[in-house]
Parts: C-alpha cells; sequence; structure tokens
C-alpha cells in the first residue's frame, strides 16, 4: 500500500494518475482505520485510542522523501507516514489498538505501547544489527510530549559522523552520511523545553534534521493562543532562518491540505537537508482533528461551531479529493467506489487482527476449562470450582487475566486435597504464568550474546615497578586507547572537549582524535543524551558526558522515559547501547553533594548503575560496556581524580564485570555494604572499630543496577549475621534499595542476629563545607557508632554504651 518515493522527472499522464490516485487511497485507508479504531475503543475491545486522522497527505507527501536509511522521531499522528513506508498494514494498526503480545502480529511493540506508537526493528531476533541502510527505520515513540525531540538530535549527528569520521565501518548504517533524520511534533508540543532546546542544537550542530510541526491549533483541548507566542511558531523561529553570512535553518511553511504544494515542500526540504547538512523546519499549517484528539473526549466540548465547520472543509482527504476532481484526474463517481471497497477491506483487516489476537487465547481457555472440568470432578468443592468454570467460560472475549484468574482461584478450593486433577492444573497454572509474564516482562536489558552480563572480568595488571599517578590519568589513557580501538566511539558534553573534561580526564584527546569526537557541548543535558540516543541507535558507540551527577535531573527524564525503555518498548528490535559518563559523590552543597542516587535507581531500571570507587575500577566498567550492547551510567568519585593509583600495563584491556560485588575487607562481627566515595570512610571507621576488638567485613557495591548478581552479601551476612548498609543519599534511598535487594532478593533474614540498619544522609539536601557535610552526611564518627551500637546490644559487656 505504501506510496511512490521514486520521483522521476518524466511520467506520463497515467503514472501520475496511478500514483495520485494511489495516495488517495492510502489517505482514505488510513481515515478508515481511524474512524473504525475509535468505533473499537467504543464498544469496548480496545482500551484507548489515539490517531492520525486529520494528518494524512502531509505524511503522503513526506514518505514521498523519505529513503531507506533515513530515520523517523515522531509522535502519536504519524500512522498514515507508517502506512505510507510500508511498514503498517491495517492488521497490525488494529494489533496495536488491541495490544496483541504477538510481535509477528504487532511489530511495534509486541503490545507493549498503545496504538499510535510507531518502530521498526533495527535488530533481528538474536538482537544483532540489521542493514539500517537497506530499509526506513523509526526509532520507536515515546507518550511524553517533545521526548521524540532530544533523540532526533542524535538520529541526525549520526549521518554527520559517518560522513566526516574517517575509519568506521560504516556497511550497516550509513551511505556517506546521506541519511536524513526526520522529526515530528505536534504544535502544542513545540511549548516544551525540549523542543526549544533540541532545535537550537540542531542549528548548532548543523546536523541533517528535517522537522515537521503538525499544526492543528490545539493541544488537547488548549487553543494556541494559551501555547505560542503569536499563535505561530515558525514566525517566532525567524530568527534560526540562515542566511549569506550565518548559518542556521531552512524554515518552510505549507498548508496541510495543499497535496502538490507539501510534495513540492518535502522534495526541498529533502534535498538541502540530505545534500547539506543542513537542519530543516516545516511548518505544516491549517491540519485538523476530524475525531477530536484521543478516544479520551469529543472535541465539540472545546471547538466553537465556526471552528468545526472549517475543519471539516478543510479536511486534507476532503481536499485532495475535490483537487482530484477539479484537475480531471478521478471522477466523484470513481472515488466513491474507491472509498466503498476502501472500507470493507479495513473491515476485514480489523477482523483479521481480532481473530489474531482472540484465537489463541480462546484455544488456551479451552485447555483451562478442561483442567477445571477434571478438577471440579474429583472434589468435594464441585460447586465452587464449577462455578468458576462457568464464569470463564462466559466471556465472549476472554482475557489471559480471566483465564488466570479462574485457574488460580480454583486452586484455593483444594489445597488440602491430593489428586493428580490438582496437580495437573498446578503445573498447567505454572507452565502459563512461565509462558505468558515474558509477553510483558522480557528484554528490560538486552537478551543478546553481547550483553555485559556474559562479560567476564580481565584484571588489571602492573609491572613490578607500576608507576603511582592521579586517578585521572588512569582514565584518561584508558579513553585514549578506546578511542584508538574503536573508531565509532566518541565523547561529548560540556567541557568535554577543548580542555578534556573539568577534570582532565580527555585531557589532549581532542587534539589526538578530532574534534567530532572529543567534543564541547553547549549546556544542554537533556539533549546530550538525546545526542547519544540517537548516534547509539544507529551503530555508534557515543559516550554522553553530564558534567556533575546533580545535574543529570536534567536529562532523568530523557533517560527514564526514552534511554531506558528502547530495549523493553520494542520487544528487543531497537536498542541504544548509550554510555553516560557523569561525576559525583560526596561533594559538598545543595546542588554539588552528588548523593541523588535512590531517585536514579529509581527512574532508570533498563539502564545499568555503575559505581566505582576509583577509575581503575570505572576505566574497567568503560571496557566493558564497549564490548557490550546495554546502556549504562557511570558515576565517577568526585574527589578521586587526584588520588592515587598504580598505572595498569592492560590499559584499555583490562574488564570490570557488571553485577559482581567485591569484599574490600574480610571481618567476623557485621556486614558493611557501601559504594562509592563513602567507602573511604567506612575503611577509616573499620580500622578504628578493630581498636575497640570489632572487626567489620566490608562489600563494595560497584554496580547498584544490576545488583550482586551472584548473590556474593547474603554469603557474607550468614558468615558475620549482621548487616548495615551505609550510603550518602536520604534514608530510604539508595540505602533501603540495597536492603530491600539484600532481604527481599536475596533472602538474609534467616541468617540475622540483630536487626538490619542502614545509615544514610539526613533528610534535607547537604549543606556547604566541610562542617555542611560532617552534619549531612554520614561521617566516620557516625559510621563508628553506628556498627558500635549494634555490637552494644549484641555484647553490652564487652562494649558498654558509648553516649
Ligand atoms: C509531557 C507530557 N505532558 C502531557 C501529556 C498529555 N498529552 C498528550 S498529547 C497532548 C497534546 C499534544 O498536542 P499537540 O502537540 O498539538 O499534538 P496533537 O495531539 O494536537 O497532534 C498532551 C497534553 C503528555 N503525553 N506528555
Ligand atoms: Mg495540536
Amino acid at each position: 500500500m505504501n506510496t511512490n518515493s521514486n520521483t522521476k522527472t518524466e511520467i506520463t499522464f497515467d503514472d501520475f494518475k496511478t500514483e495520485v490516485l494511489n495516495d488517495y487511497k492510502l489517505a482514505v485507508t488510513s481515515r478508515e482505520c481511524s474512524l473504525l479504531g475509535r468505533r473499537e475503543v467504543l464498544t469496548g475491545k480496545a482500551k484507548f485510542g489515539i490517531f492520525g486522522d486529520g494528518k494524512e497527505i502531509p505524511q503522503i507527501a513526506w514518505a514521498k522523501a523519505f529513503k531507506n536509511g533515513d530515520f523517523r522521531s515522531g509522535y502519536y499522528r504519524d500512522q498514515t507516514f507508517m502506512m505510507a513506508i510500508g511498514e503498517l498494514t491495517i492488521e497490525q494498526f488494529f494489533a496495536g489498538l488491541y495490544a496483541d503480545t504477538d510481535l509477528n502480529n504487532e511489530p511495534m511493540s509486541a503490545g507493549r505501547q498503545m496504538g499510535g506508537h510507531f518502530t521498526t526493528h533495527s535488530l533481528d531476533e538474536n538482537g544483532q544489527w540489521k542493514n539500517l541502510t537497506e530499509q526506513k527505520n523509526s526509532s520507536a515513540d515515546i507518550s511524553p510530549t517533545a521526548g521524540q525531540m532530544p533523540r532526533l538530535l542524535g538520529l541526525a549527528q549520526a549521518s554527520k559522523i559517518y560522513r566526516e569520521v574517517d575509519g568506521i565501518d560504516t556497511t550497516k548504517f550509513s551511505k556517506e552520511g546521506n541519511e536524513i533524520a526526520w522529526g515530528t511534533i505536534g504544535n502544542a508540543s513545540t511549548s516544551e523545553g525540549l523542543f526549544f532546546e533540541t532545535i537550537n542544537a540542531a542549528g548548532v550542530l548543523q546536523v541533517p534534521m528535517v522537522i515537521s510541526i503538525w499544526d492543528d491549533q490545539y493541544g488537547i483541548s488548549v487553543h494556541a493562543r494559551h501555547q505560542t507566542t503569536k499563535e505561530n511558531i515558525s514566525e517566532i523561529l525567524k530568527g534560526f532562518q540562515r542566511n549569506e553570512k550565518d548559518k542556521g535553518y531552512e524554515i518552510f511553511r505549507v498548508d496541510g491540505w495543499n497535496y502538490p504544494e507539501l510534495i513540492d515542500t518535502y522534495q526541498r526540504a529533502a534535498k538541502i537537508s540530505r545534500t547539506e547538512h543542513i537542519p530543516v523546519m516545516i511548518h505544516v499549517q491549517e491540519l485538523t482533528q476530524p475525531q477530536g484528539h484521543s478516544t479520551s473526549g469529543s472535541h465539540e466540548r472545546y471547538k466553537n461551531q465556526d471552528r468545526l465547520k472549517w475543519e471539516a472543509e478543510y479536511d486534507c482527504n476532503v481536499q485532495m479529493r475535490h483537487w482530484i476532481i477539479e484537475n480531471n484526474i478521478s471522477t466523484d463517481e470513481e472515488l466513491t467506489a474507491l472509498e466503498r471497497s476502501i472500507k470493507k477491506t479495513v473491515r476485514e483487516g480489523k477482523k483479521a487482527a481480532w481473530s489474531a489476537i482472540i484465537n489463541p487465547i480462546i484455544e488456551e481457555r479451552k485447555e483451562a476449562l478442561a483442567l477445571l472440568s477434571n478438577l471440579a470432578n474429583s472434589s468435594p468443592n464441585a460447586a465452587f470450582i464449577t462455578k468458576l468454570k462457568n464464569e470463564l467460560a462466559g466471556f465472549d472475549e476472554p482475557l489471559r487475566k480471566n483465564i488466570l484468574s479462574a485457574t488460580r482461584k480454583a486452586l484455593r478450593y483444594v489445597v488440602s486435597e491430593q489428586t493428580p486433577e490438582k496437580v495437573a492444573l498446578q503445573n498447567w497454572v505454572n507452565n502459563y504464568l512461565n509462558n505468558v509474564q515474558p509477553k510483558y516482562s522480557s528484554h528490560l536489558h538486552s537478551q543478546s550474546e553481547q550483553s555485559p552480563l556474559n562479560q567476564a572480568e580481565i584484571l588489571p595488571t602492573y609491572n613490578t615497578e607500576a608507576e603511582e599517578v592521579d586517578g585521572r590519568v588512569v582514565l584518561r589513557e584508558n579513553f585514549d586507547a578506546i578511542f584508538t580501538k574503536y573508531p565509532e566511539a566518541l565523547i561529548f558534553g560540556e567541557d568535554a572537549g577543548y580542555i578534556g573534561d573539568v577534570n582532565q580526564g580527555l585531557e589532549g584527546l581532542q587534539e589526538k582524535h578530532g574534534e567530532l569526537r572529543v567534543s564541547d557541548t553547549g549546556i544542554r543535558e537533556a539533549t546530550i543524551i538525546g545526542q547519544g540516543i540517537g548516534m547509539a541507535m544507529r551503530g555508534l558507540r557515543p559516550i554522553a558526558e553530564i558534567q556533575y551527577l546533580d545535574y543529570i535531573m536534567y536529562a532523568l527524564q530523557i533517560m527514564s522515559d526514552d534511554l531506558a525503555t528502547v530495549q523493553y518498548r520494542t520487544k528487543g528490535r531497537q536498542k541504544a547501547p548509550l554510555i553516560v559518563r557523569t561525576r559525583g559523590h560526596r561533594l559538598e552543597g545543595i546542588w554539588h553533594s552528588g548523593s541523588q542516587m535512590g531517585g536514579i535507581l529509581n527512574l532508570i531500571r533498563g539502564i545499568h548503575v555503575l559505581v566505582p570507587r576509583n577509575m581503575t575500577k570505572a576505566a574497567g566498567f568503560y571496557n566493558t560496556l564497549l564490548e557490550s550492547d546495554d546502556p549504562a551510567l557511570v558515576v565517577e568519585c568526585l574527589n578521586g581524580y587526584r588520588l592515587k593509583e598504580k598505572l595498569p600495563n592492560n590499559i584499555g584491556e583490562f574488564k570490570t564485570p557488571i553485577g559482581v560485588v567485591e569484599t574490600i575487607r574480610e571481618g567476623e562481627d557485621i556486614t558493611l555494604v557501601s559504594y562509592g566515595s563513602t567507602l573511604r570512610l567506612v575503611e577509616k571507621a573499620a580500622k578504628e572499630l578493630v581498636q575497640v576488638g570489632i572487626d567489620v567485613e566490608i562489600i563494595d557495591v560497584q554496580s547498584l543496577l544490576p545488583f550482586d548478581i551472584n548473590h556474593d552479601i547474603v554469603k557474607s551476612i550468614a558468615k558475620t549475621n549482621r548487616v548495615m548498609v551505609i550510603d550518602e543519599d536520604v534514608s530510604g534511598g539508595a540505602s533501603a534499595y540495597i536492603l530491600d535487594e539484600i532481604l527481599n532478593t536475596q533472602n538474609a533474614f534467616q541468617y540475622l542476629d540483630s536487626a538490619p540498619k542502614t545509615l544514610a544522609a539526613k533528610q534535607h539536601r547537604p549543606a556547604y563545607g566541610t562542617d555542611g557535610d560532617y552534619f549531612s552526611k554520614p561521617s566516620t564518627e557516625d559510621i563508628f557508632e553506628a556498627v558500635y551500637d549494634v555490637m552494644h546490644e549484641v555484647n553490652p559487656t564487652a562494649h558498654p554504651k558509648l553516649r
């Protein structure tokens, strides 16, 4: 059904007519999907619908300019485009609406995302790259408005890197950087900071990005007068227009119902962007929402009669129909016949999609009903079980939830019976859960061979006379080795380029590896991450530097909503193995203390969180991650860059394994669990505790996500029978997370002879200065006393009360 993207210079009238009618057919098909989709929600077969009606024609024009290798980063209105590039069928459209969990039926997300969230597959079933230059690509959508913008920047920047950096194997990713990254955004979403941040950054970077703004004057019910100064986004962005003197954007304005002008505009935009690597903005005005925003309400509530009348008239499909007739390309009768046949095709597609989702569930229900019958026949509680069975049999459109609910409840009625029928049902429920749960829970992380969990440790090795250097030197030497070994690796961030980062971990590397690979960025954390996500999605190995951990807050939304969910929301068909480098821990002051680990941990499941205690460990993590295909955050210890470490002689080779803890002091009395810079205080307290006869074991977590995959902490607790988690975050933050892992995942309670403890910071943000730190975060004395108190409780005679 896709549109013709061969724009030949000379075509016959018949060719032209065929193409126009094919486009019209596509527009009407997409519209029928939207209309029928809404009905499916209102009748209860689907839960929620958000559709592309009213935006069909510009998307067809766009698709004609979209070439193999290009990338889309858009939002929920783009169904017609996806159909036009041949990546969304009618059946798939409805499979998305119904949340079909079979990736073969619902290739966008296997039912994990609401309908209207689109993607293409960059990876095969084994998680290996497909050849992206031979297909049309769409990065996986997310729902937060403007959340598609930061990634768009990186998708575009990848073309620049592939065109201008030598030595990268581009086979699967780029043909001389000729790919455009195409973005779409609604008019109201341009009010978001992420939009402005991205627009500015793309202007600075001069990357091949074409952003289309679908302007229907509304954002749900809120009119443009509340959204945009002058109610006109391209008007206020005029200053970005390039001229002879200054680089900038090419800006177009076009009416969304004008088929020939749209085609012309998109062709011109593509030419400029693709050849010259110029960012382009296309403000597509006068669009409509024939059915309102979504299935959650009707637009008659907030649009007046005049507006509704105008929308009916300027509906882009209606306008295209007029244009076809006016230009004698077809007749009213012919088009009416075409429209009728499309209605039928869409209805059939919808039916096929429903059968595909419901038939397997009906089969599963059959099995469950048979087992429930058998169970009833063998049980004195037959009446209750039969009732459950009949309820399950009564659903016209059963869900897996109904099947599990009935079978799990039935087991309660036979809890004290011993029959083969009961065992059969128990086994069936267990198997069923094992089979179904992954449909919802798989692929939080990579499941490919390159998962970092498959990377074995390689220890650093040293010459006998190994030099003691500042920690930052270990890092710098290692980054140098990385950029030499991996031509596709690059690092960027505030002050990361010319001066080689604020702590000189990249000193001299821009000069050596070039400005495109070791670069400065503007102060714009969210789009620094976006650059990384987009480039990683196109096969590069970006390292995005966030200057200080405290400022990751600006990027946390995009890390949480986008980066952390890439594998999950595509069920393993896209990846963004971005490494986020930052520095934190044990600093001073409200916005320079680097401690908000609990918030981070809870928000970025899907990204590994690594907290190396020194720079050798950190370098080892980078080496592991570059051989792997998952995203990760590495938090270096800010106060460790000037501490001395021995310089390994296998720089670039040694690897710190992820998810593995390290015991850094052995002891008998209590296990102290901590990470990062706080460990230095714990180690100091440990030495002082020896003086009073207390012998502690210290474990460095190193990797907060994943956490202690070998369950070594519980082994230590089995020996000491006591545990304390020490952390510089607020109580209830990372310490609570760690204790939860130890108690709930590792079942440590059975070995405990004392209450498990956490020692965390005060509830307020850390105050400035040495005393500010002392009175805000656990000090050596705090640690000493907290441990001492536990031992006092154990043996008050040996350890009398301190104070
Ligand atoms: C960050 C965020 N805030 C609010 C929402 C809820 N929301 C979804 S769509 C929408 C309006 C978007 O309007 P516009 O960008 O003009 O796109 P349109 O739907 O009109 O095409 C809002 C407020 C959201 N998804 N994300
Ligand atoms: Mg809008």
